[in-house]
This record gives structure tokens, C-alpha cells and sequence, in this order.
């Protein structure tokens, strides 16, 4: 089955069986609990909502397939499934190798969480592969990326670094909320675990706050499921079912964040008012060829330099109609925002400035509305703003 099909078929397989119905949409299961006959003998293997649930199961399904692996678990948020994949993990004494370019809220659960548990963290540019290794020590257990990052569209080489892991017997993790299933596949390329933020593209409609770990080995799937039920951070039945449901139309609309996106960057690289465009898409990317090489996609992301300062920055953001000034990404709405004041404020700024996440970056997540006037609303407010 190709994605296309994936996304509407698998996981809402029909019940055609005596005592199915026949669903054609798998239904929001509300129960809490289960009911059996015998002691020992759970009627259809559910006992517990925490721990099973008939719809966050048709979710986990559909998950698993789309990145061609053979589990996937769900989360409240994509927070709670970095939290969950690394408490099941990581012990005290444990060391990550990461890309400095991450999503803010993940720098903030390394530094602000996962220290205070015994675990250390190495943050390497790693575009340049040979960096992770050479951060690497003897007690590095993972290595976590995120490509293109959150916000500044760099890339690293997903296969040359699970390559390097590998060699040491350290997994590799890849963040692949940016480019969802559609555009980039990293256990294809060797990843060990993939993670989401259900939230962004494969919900898609900005209605629904969620999570995934992806796997295929038995084993570390088995501890992460542990904990899933341990810890407790799953999904309601309704939020597996909007994921479910938005994951129908994820290949259609990447195809149109990405024709948007692109028209988008292309226009601002000609703006007289902006200095700089990350969009892995163009040409001017330095990592335009890595890009081709391991993304079937360039998606819908951008970053942009203004060429002014804050002032100029507020009021560019405070003048856009159809970008509405927003955290988060991946709906079918338009959304803008300024990562040095939002997504990335809880990076101490001297970290912020290395990265090059200044005042003056603004970061779009192109919808997919009609790209004329998404172009229209970004020349007009660069017009008022400067
Ligand atoms: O918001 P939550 O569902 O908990 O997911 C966290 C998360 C994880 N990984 C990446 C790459 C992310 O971008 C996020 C959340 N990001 C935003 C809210 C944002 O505006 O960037």
C-alpha cells in the first residue's frame, strides 16, 4: 500500500466479522474499563483505558505504517512522548548527544527536566555528521535530532549519523514532526525511533494537542509501552479520533503546504525587506542537496530574516491578516511567529544568538489557503512595516 492509500486505510479497517458493524470511521471509544467473564481472561485483550483503548489503538496502527515501522504508541502531546520515550530510556549517568537547533520545549525538557535526573546533554551543529561523533562519550545512549529544525531549517544527514550510532550501539532518535510521514521516512535511513507531535501536520487542523513514539524493535518498544501505562500520559479516545481523522487528508495537504510554501519563499528571496529565507526548497539553501537526497519533500516551514530590527519585526507580525500571530504549526491555517520572544523564549539568549535566532527571525507556517493571497498579506504588512 502506498502512503496516499496509508493514511485512510489503515488502522479503520471495517469489521466485517459476525458482531462487527461494519465502521467505515473506528469509533470513539469511550469506555474506561472492561468487562470480562473469567478472572484471568480479558474479554478482547482490554482491561483499562490508560492502557488500551480500542481508538487510540486504530491510531497507533495507522502511525506505525506511515513510518514503516512496526509500532507506534500515542501521547497526550508531543511532549509527553519525548518525556515518556526518554524516562524509559535513560538512567542516571546517561549522556545525549543532540542538534542545537531544536524545538524550544525540548531544550527546556533536556535542561530543565532531565538534568535533575542524572542525565547529561551535548549540543553539537550537527550538520556536519562528524560532530556527533566526536561528541559522543562512553556513556552516550542517544542521539537526538530533529531535520529540518525548529526554527532555523537546518538539515542533518539522518543515514551517515544512525550510521556513526550505530557503530557505538547508540540509538538514534529523529523528531519528524516538520516533514510528517509524507516527506521524509527516517527509519528508511536507519533511525531507531521516531517521534511526533501529533499536534502539528498529522492532526493538521490546529484542534488537537498529541504525541507519538515510533518503533520497530521488541524490546525497546515493550519498555516504552511500560511506561506509556506507567506513567500515564495517553490520549483521550475524542483526540485519537481527530488525529485519525486529519491524518485522512495529511498527503493532499502536504502537497499544498509545500506548492505554497515554496511560491512564499521564492517571493520573500526577491523582497527588498528581507535578508535571508531558510526554506530547504530553494536553491540558495546550503543544504539544498541533502534535502533532495533524503526528503521526498521540502514542506511547508520557513524561517525568514527582516532586514530591520524588533520594531520592525512587531509590526510586520502585528499587520499580517491571514498569518495569524500564533505559537505551533502544520494546520491548514497560516500561522506566524516570533521565535525569540515565543517557541525558543526559554533559550537563555546567548544560546539564541549562536543559533542565530534573533529578534529579527520570524518563522511562518504556510496554510493552504490560496497562495495569492497569502503573498498579497505578507507584501502588504512589509510594506506597513517598514
Ligand atoms: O506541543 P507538543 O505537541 O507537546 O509538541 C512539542 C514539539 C515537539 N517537536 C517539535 C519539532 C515541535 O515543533 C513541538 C511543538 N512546537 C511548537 C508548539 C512550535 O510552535 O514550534
Amino acid at each position: 500500500m502506498r502512503i496516499g492509500t496509508k493514511v485512510i486505510h489503515v488502522g479503520e479497517e471495517p469489521n466485517l466479522k459476525e458482531g462487527g458493524y461494519g465502521d467505515v470511521v473506528v469509533p470513539i471509544h469511550l469506555s474506561t474499563t472492561y468487562a470480562r467473564k473469567k478472572l484471568d481472561v480479558p474479554t478482547a485483550g482490554y482491561e483499562y483505558s490508560r492502557t488500551g483503548n480500542v481508538t487510540r489503538h486504530a491510531l497507533e496502527k495507522r502511525l506505525a505504517s506511515l513510518e514503516n515501522a512496526r509500532y507506534a504508541l500515542a501521547f497526550a502531546s508531543g511532549m509527553a512522548a519525548e518525556t515518556t520515550l526518554l524516562l524509559s530510556l535513560l538512567q542516571q549517568g546517561d549522556h545525549v548527544v543532540a542538534f542545537d537547533d531544536l524545538y524550544g520545549g525540548t531544550r527546556r525538557l533536556f535542561n530543565q527536566v532531565l538534568t535533575y535526573f542524572g542525565v547529561s546533554f551535548s549540543y553539537v551543529d550537527a550538520r556536519n555528521p562528524q560532530n556527533v561523533k566526536d561528541a559522543m562519550e562512553k556513556n552516550t545512549k542517544l542521539i537526538w535530532l530533529e531535520t529540518p529544525t525548529n526554527p532555523m531549517m537546518r538539515l542533518c544527514d539522518i543515514e551517515a549519523i544512525a550510521k556513526i550510532a550505530k557503530e557505538e550501539d547508540v540509538l538514534t532518535v529523529v523528531d519528524n514532526t516538520f516533514m510528517s510521514p509524507i516527506f521524509q521516512s527516517p527509519m528508511n535511513l536507519g533511525a531507531d525511533i521516531v517521534v511526533h507531535s501529533t499536534t502539528k501536520y498529522l492532526g493538521g487542523h490546529s484542534d488537537v494537542v498529541g504525541g507519538a513514539v515510533i518503533v520497530s524493535d521488541d524490546d525497546i518498544h515493550e519498555r516504552i509501552k511500560f511506561n506509556q501505562n506507567a506513567v500515564g500520559a495517553v490520549p483521550s479516545p475524542f483526540d485519537c479520533y481527530l488525529v485519525l481523522r486529519g491524518s485522512k487528508t495529511l498527503a493532499i495537504r502536504m502537497r499544498e503546504h509545500e506548492r505554497n510554501a515554496l511560491r512564499i519563499a521564492t517571493f520573500l528571496e526577491e523582497h527588498p525587506s528581507i535578508l535571508n529565507v531558510h526554506y530547504p526548497g530553494l536553491r540558495s539553501h546550503p543544504q539544498y542537496e541533502l534535502a533532495r537526497k533524503q526528503m521526498t519533500g521540502f514542506g511547508g516551514m520557513l524561517s525568514i530574516e527582516l532586514a530591520g530590527d524588533i520594531k520592525n519585526a512587531r509590526r510586520f507580525l502585528e499587520e499580517l491578516q491571514f498569518f495569524f500571530l500564533a505559537e505551533s504549526l502544520g494546520g491548514v491555517e497560516s500561522l506566524v511567529e516570533h521565535p525569540a520572544t515565543m517557541t525558543h523564549a526559554s533559550i537563555p539568549l546567548s544560546e539564541r544568538e549562536f543559533l542565530g535566532i534573533s529578534d529579527s527571525l520570524v518563522r511562518l507556517s504556510v496554510g493552504i489557503e490560496d497562495v495569492d493571497d497569502l503573498i498579497e498579506d505578507l507584501d502588504r504588512a512589509l510594506q506597513l512595516a517598514f
